[in-house]
């Protein structure tokens, strides 16, 4: 491997990479991080963005790469025999447009070229046990004792063991626990600072929040997660065949490096569907008031359809075999995305899940639902294709509901 023309060394006897430049010796670092395990695709795709800007920050003064974590093992996703761990991010997103924002690597690649599955230091982000003090919110972040029980355990060797995306062979050196409360980027001055140790890995990092959300810094990062290619393939071929909806007659123009890419809002016209977002399972078990009955959202599907003249519409759902059902009796119109069992097998739960969004995404008029971070990363995903905001910023209102307040309009900053 070389970065910026320059060979990297191996120091033997120490898993640490160094390039050399006419002047300095650097060392390259490894910022590695996980997620809380019931967190499903969308919001770690989010956490992905807030990892990124940590990044940018850490890179002024060093140089870092992250490492990207493998999917798999997600609660949602359910889908009975079919081998879903140790996912590569290449299999969802495109790594080249991924590395044209920051440098990222696959988790393998990080075992390959830094001398085995060993993670030196693991920080086991956490909140404050004593809250907030005085009612008072301030950015802090201090090593301090674990307060959950700690998901890694010592083995025989003394090297912590754990969860690593099903990586059994990876090991830990060392486990600590580190509140934080903040932003993102407050932790730059401790990985660069207070420790000294080549690979850094920072669990729960959710925990930490945006620098800066929707600011530019946020939407670079994000229109660099350009989705694998062979997932929009599938889905623009679905788009075509049952859809009539093409890039060209739709005037969604799609440019593979997304740094070139730049629609007009409102330039989009969208195919001649209606998108639908239908969130279900978890989402309606709590008897939640901002979600629909099926009855509910059918008769908004008619109503939308009529009111824009759409003869057609696609629907996303995670509804289960005998909510589908009801669905399909009451929606017999109704085009979905159905893979065989063989697609599954090969797309895995997410990439289905991101050719619906991706269809979604095409729609002259979506409606999704309220406060699903699916939804949102199909409200995200129009802003890119330069959709009107109001064909996109919908969701469905709970039977009952009396404010049904509609989602926010997030602008890109180029
Ligand atoms: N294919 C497909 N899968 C869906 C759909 N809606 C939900 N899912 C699945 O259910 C999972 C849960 O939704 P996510 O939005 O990713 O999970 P989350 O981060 O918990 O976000 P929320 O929707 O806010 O719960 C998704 O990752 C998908 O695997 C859908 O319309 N189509
Ligand atoms: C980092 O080091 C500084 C200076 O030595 C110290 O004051 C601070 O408490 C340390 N922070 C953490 C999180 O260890
Ligand atoms: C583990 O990490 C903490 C925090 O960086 C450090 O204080 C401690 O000395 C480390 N322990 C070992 C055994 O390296
Ligand atoms: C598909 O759309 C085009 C224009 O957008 C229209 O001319 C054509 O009739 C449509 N075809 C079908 C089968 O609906």
């Amino acid at each position: 491997r070389s970065i910026n023309g320059c060979p990297l060394l191996r120091v033997m006897g120490h898993h640490t990479w160094l390039y050399v430049t006419s002047h300095y010796v650097i060392i390259l670092r490894y910022l590695l991080y996980d997620v809380n395990p019931p967190e499903g695709f969308n919001l770690r795709r989010d956490v992905y963005i807030r990892m990124a800007s940590l990044l940018k920050t850490l890179r002024k003064e060093g140089d870092w790469v992250l490492v990207l974590p493998p999917w798999g093992r997600l609660y949602h996703w359910q889908s009975p025999d079919i081998h879903q761990v140790r996912i590569p991010w290449g299999e969802f997103f495109s790594i080249t447009s991924l590395q044209a924002n920051i440098p990222v690597i696959e988790y393998e690649e990080f075992i390959a070229e830094s001398g085995g599955p060993f993670i030196d230091q693991i920080l086991v982000l956490q909140s404050y046990a004593e809250g907030w003090t005085d009612g008072k919110w301030e950015e802090k972040v201090d090593e301090r004792p674990c307060i959950e029980k700690l998901l890694y355990s010592k083995d025989k060797q003394g090297y912590y063991r754990g969860w690593f995306w099903g990586y059994e062979e990876t090991r830990a050196l060392n486990v600590t626990c580190l509140s934080a409360q903040g932003h993102a980027s407050i932790l730059a001055p401790v990985l660069q600072n207070n420790l000294t140790t080549t690979s850094v890995m920072l669990d729960r990092a959710e925990t930490v929040l945006h620098d800066h959300y929707a600011g530019k810094d946020y939407w670079d990062t994000r229109r660099s997660m350009v989705f694998a290619k062979h997932l929009r393939i599938i889905g623009d071929e679905f788009r075509a065949k049952y859809l009539n909806s093409t890039d060209k007659q739709d005037q969604t123009p799609y440019n593979e490096d997304w740094t070139q890419m730049k629609n007009r809002l409102g330039s989009a016209k969208g195919g001649p569907y209606l998108g639908v977002h239908l969130r279900r399972k978890d989402f309606i078990w709590g008897h939640r008031e901002d979600v629909p009955s099926l009855k509910g959202a059918v008769k908004k599907i008619r109503s939308l359809m009529k009111k824009h003249k759409l003869q057609q519409v696609f629907v996303a759902t995670d509804a289960d075999g005998e909510e589908l059902a009801k669905l399909k009796r009451m929606l017999p119109e109704m085009v979905r995305y159905e893979p065989t069992w063989e697609d599954l097998e090969l797309l895995k739960d997410g990439g289905v899940a991101i050719i619906d969004q991706w269809i979604c995404a095409h729609a002259r008029y979506f409606i999704g639902t309220s406060v699903s971070t699916f939804s949102f990363r199909i409200h995200e995903e129009r802003e890119i294709l330069g959709f009107d905001p109001k064909t996109t910023y919908n969701r469905f209102c709970g039977d009952d509901e009396k404010e049904c307040e509609q989602p926010t309009h997030w602008k890109i900053v180029y």
